[in-house]
């Protein structure tokens, strides 16, 4: 009988995302249940977004109608339903990214974005690290509940552009005057990586990376949990700036 090790179902993934830049995993290795049980801790926290503190829940989109977000995003969800970090997608998640980065790989953020159908605008081009300096080195792990197709709204990445390091990002006018920071990107640049429910996909921080918008027939949900490796004395001034500078997705 063969037994395949955590360690080597996920030995590729390291090589891929520091070649590539990104990488796709079919099977994450949960059950669709536990995938379930991920999804209905999400959901209740956007059955509340409006109830959310405003730096932890905003739309990414236009902004046009508070009532109806057309890319609603809730940051910080693990720290506001702690049960996330009980969940089985929270522990494989984890396992896959110390495959990645290294035994003293912890994660840094997370956040959640739901995009309803037919409305569900684009993520725009960005580096996790290009606007955002208390990133360095690390990984994120993009998980979907559902099959996300092109049409969906799949996550689409630039092979290779991480190798380029840290790009100046431009910047537009977003929602409530918010600041959005973007690149731009020629389409044939880019690779559109559909992903099945149970798997997920990843990229380096400094990968140049975005999402198409929705116009599938259901709500694309997808949870990023931010992993990155340091010793713990550099954890709590990461964590210090971060207080300091607020999360990572509100300038986004
Ligand atoms: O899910 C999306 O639409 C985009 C996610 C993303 O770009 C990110 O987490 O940085």
């Amino acid at each position: 009988m063969t037994t395949t090790t955590t360690a080597g179902r996920f030995a590729h993934l390291a090589g891929q995302v520091r070649a590539e830049g990104y990488a796709h995993l079919p099977e994450l290795g949960v059950s669709p249940a536990e995938l379930a049980e991920a999804r209905r801790l999400l959901d209740g926290l956007f059955d509340r977004f409006a109830e959310l503190p405003a730096d932890k829940a905003h739309d990414l989109g236009a902004g046009g109608d508070p009532q109806r977000p057309t890319v609603p995003e809730v940051l910080d969800c693990a720290a506001l339903e702690p049960r996330l970090t009980k969940t089985a997608v929270w522990s494989a998640a984890h396992e896959v990214a110390r495959a990645v980065l290294g035994p003293a790989t912890y994660s840094t953020y997370d956040h959640a974005i739901y995009k309803p159908p037919g409305i569900g605008g684009q993520t725009s081009w960005h580096q996790d690290a290009g606007f955002d300096q208390v990133l360095d080195h690390g990984l994120a792990i993009w998980v979907p509940f559902q099959d996300t197709e092109v049409a969906d709204g799949c996550m689409r990445y630039v092979p290779r552009s991480h190798l380029a390091g840290r790009l100046p990002h431009l910047v537009r006018a977003g929602a409530g005057g918010k600041q959005v920071f973007h690149l731009e990107v020629a389409d044939e640049a880019a690779v559109d990586v559909p992903c099945a429910a149970g798997g997920v996909t990843m990229h380096d921080f400094y990968l140049v990376h975005g999402a198409r918008g929705n116009v599938g027939q259901q709500t694309r949900r997808a949870w990023v949990i931010d992993f990155s490796t340091a010793p713990v004395h550099r954890r709590a001034l990461r964590g210090a700036k971060r207080a300091m500078l607020g999360l990572r997705g509100q300038r986004r």
